[in-house]
């Protein structure tokens, strides 16, 4: 696969995806976008692949759409943004979402806009001391998209998720642990060590478990009580057929570490 605006790589279980559109803060445009749906469809169709570590180099995670092509400089008709969306990013949430292995997100620098919502997206958010979150959205007069207005409600309530986005201002990484948007905070110079470690760690695990545990959790947004007993009910006799799980009470009876396959 060649890829211009990031790289992809597998190594140890993990594919490692780094954004690289260093110029302007690793914004998104639709090239770089189509990269990164190309690159999550090969994570999620790789049997080899057992986690995903998206990230990214320079002084941003990423600053959201590229405005530049959002609106182009000079007179002309304005490109429908509806459009972006629905090209861009919502390909990119659902992808992060249905993908059935772990995803962690390591936040190097600011995340802006969509860059924010992606990050919020993954299963695990690293974050560096000096990285930040900002819903950039209404500063120009957009709405937060990228499933912005579904996790973060979901993941501090309404009324902060309120304040975060209409306000637009600056949340600092300590800030966004303290809240339980995301799962650490690091020191920056450790962030890539830290973050790859944690992906491989990840990896070593019961991998169709973790699916299941991402699946009953994507489900439990939608659903009572009871459909969520009765879905848990299903998802655990499908964990209790693979091979991971009679591995997992084997070493436990046998008083030794396992070693799951990802079956
Ligand atoms: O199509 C649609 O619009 C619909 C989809 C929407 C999804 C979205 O993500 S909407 C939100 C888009 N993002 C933003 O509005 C964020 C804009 N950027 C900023 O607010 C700031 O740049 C940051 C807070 C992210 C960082 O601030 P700072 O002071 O550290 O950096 P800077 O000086 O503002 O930016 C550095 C360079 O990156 C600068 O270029 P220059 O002057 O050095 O040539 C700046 O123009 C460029 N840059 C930053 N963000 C973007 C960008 N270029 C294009 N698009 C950007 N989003």
């Amino acid at each position: 696969m060649s890829n211009e605006f990031l790289s992809y790589e597998v190594a140890e279980g993990v594919a490692i995806i780094t954004l690289r559109r260093t110029d302007v803060l690793n914004s998104f445009h639709r090239p770089m976008a189509a990269e990164l749906q190309r690159s999550l469809a090969s994570a999620a169709d790789d049997e080899s692949v057992r986690a995903v570590l998206l990230t990214a180099v320079g002084r941003a995670f990423s600053a959201g759409q590229d405005l530049a092509e959002a609106v182009p400089p000079g007179e002309g008709e304005l490109p429908d943004v509806g459009d972006i969306v629905r090209d861009s990013y919502n390909p990119i949430i659902r992808a992060l979402r249905s993908l059935p292995k772990p995803v962690v997100c390591a936040v190097n620098g600011v995340a802006a806009g969509a860059g924010a919502n992606i990050a919020f997206a993954c299963d695990f958010v690293l974050a560096a001391e000096t990285a930040s979150f900002i819903q950039a959205f209404t500063k120009i007069g957009l709405i937060p998209d990228s499933g912005g207005t579904f996790f973060l409600p979901r993941l501090v309530g309404p009324a902060r998720a309120m304040s975060l986005m209409v306000l637009g201002e600056k949340l600092g990484a300590d800030e966004a642990h303290r809240l339980g948007m995301i799962h650490d905070v690091v020191p920056e110079s450790t962030l890539h060590d830290v973050a790859v470690a944690f992906a491989q760690r990840l990896a070593v695990m019961p991998t169709h478990a973790i699916a299941l545990t991402k699946q009953a959790i994507n489900a439990n947004w939608t659903n009572d009580l009871d459909a969520q007993l009765e879905l848990e009910e299903r998802l655990q006799s499908e964990a209790g057929r693979s091979a991971d799980y009679l591995e997992g009470v084997r070493a436990f009876q046998q008083k030794r570490s396992p070693v799951f396959k990802g079956k």
